[in-house]
């Protein structure tokens, strides 16, 4: 937008000031590629035309869900979508982060997207995107110490901890299983979708008097799930029966661990073990019963963004928070339904038929 305006403002009177002499007016936008990790770049070489630059920051490559969130957007925020995307991976480096986007203020796109590492220090960098008069528009985690951007557009993720812990009281009722003894692998220290699972799971274990052993880090990555689950299997040997892995990827290094340390899970094991984001491997995992449950974290954002800045482009005033639809998954028909703050959302039973519609 800022570009076409200026690119307006300055073809007018070009055209005004070159009509008195005769010649032809020009645009030019700074494009660029991608860049990731600590020495990440954003800088490029231009294209033409009045393309809408976007710039955006994105939290890493660390899971599988990241890898279909930057997949959605690369695919929406195209050049024949009447884009030009500027990328920056800053490899979970906070620092890293800011920089590309004081890069992308200075190459003056016309809207930056960011899915926030942490929660927290964002106000000054808002400050400067504001001042520079380049709409922000949040995806994913959230911002909790400033509202200077347009919209966010995510998953209510103390909600996807509350579902967790109704399906496991429903679950281990319907099992017969009378006292719950949880190890949790926790996501990145500081990410809002660490600090909500945590909260919602935590709510109802202390409603139901539930024992959470233990609560470490697992990075959102296999590795970290799988150096947290083989610590946790030498120190409460004998003493789990649920692990909670706030993503897929830690669950499949959990699976690791726990098949080394001769531990068994899923559905006939001696541990119920879930996870959140349910990507297509994880609900194959369901499917073959090697996991009991999956709580969805949607990762496709990019569409939703798309339309906040069509209608920014059009001078509307979007929603400022837009959440998105999520499902939870089970590998036994034997929960169909919970009720997580007073509304009944159903369990969907993962059938190969439910794996196959899978979107990523
Ligand atoms: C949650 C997202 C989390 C995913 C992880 O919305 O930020 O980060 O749950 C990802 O897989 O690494």
């Amino acid at each position: 937008m800022k570009k076409k305006v200026l690119a307006l403002t300055l073809g007018l009177t070009m055209a005004l000031s070159l009509a008195a002499c005769g010649g032809n007016t020009g645009s030019s936008t700074s494009g660029a590629a991608s860049g990731s990790g600590a020495d990440a770049s954003t800088s490029g070489s231009g294209s033409s035309g009045d393309l809408i630059t976007v710039g955006f920051a994105q939290v890493g490559h660390e899971s599988d869900w990241r890898t279909a969130s930057t997949k959605s957007a690369e695919e929406v925020f195209s050049e024949e979508n009447g884009y030009e995307l500027l990328f920056n991976d800053a490899d979970n480096d906070s620092a890293v982060q800011l920089e590309a986007i004081r890069s992308f203020i200075q190459q003056g796109v016309d809207y930056i997207i960011v899915d926030p590492i942490v929660s927290t220090g964002w106000d000054s960098i808002l400050t400067e995107c504001e001042d520079a008069g380049i709409p922000v528009i949040v995806i994913d985690r959230t911002i909790d110490d400033s509202d200077k951007y347009v919209s966010w557009v995510g998953s209510d993720f103390k909600t996807e901890g509350l579902a967790c812990g109704e399906w496991l009281k429903a679950y281990a009722e319907a099992k017969g299983i009378s006292e719950i003894n949880a190890l949790v692998i926790e996501g990145s220290t500081g990410a809002s979708a660490t600090i909500g699972r945590t909260e919602g799971f935590k709510e109802i274990a202390d409603r139901e008097g539930w024992t959470i052993l233990d609560s470490q880090n697992g990075d959102f990555t296999e590795a970290g799930g799988q150096e947290v689950m083989e610590s946790y299997c030498q120190s409460y040997a004998g003493q789990f029966n649920v692990v909670i892995c706030q993503n897929d990827n830690e669950a499949y290094g959990a699976m690791t661990a726990m098949d080394a340390a001769g531990v068994t899970y899923g559905v006939d094991g001696d541990v119920i073990i879930v996870s959140f984001d349910s990507n297509k491997p994880a609900v194959q995992h369901v499917l073959e019963g090697n996991m009991n449950a999956t709580f969805e974290c949607n990762p496709m954002a990019a569409p939703f963004v798309d339309e906040v800045i069509k209608q920014l482009e059009a001078g509307e005033t979007p929603e400022k928070e837009i959440y998105m639809e999520e499902s939870w998954f089970a590998a036994e028909d034997i929960v169909s339904e919970i009720t997580v703050n007073g509304e009944a959302m159903p369990v969907i039973h993962v059938t190969q038929e439910v794996l196959d519609a899978r979107p990523y």
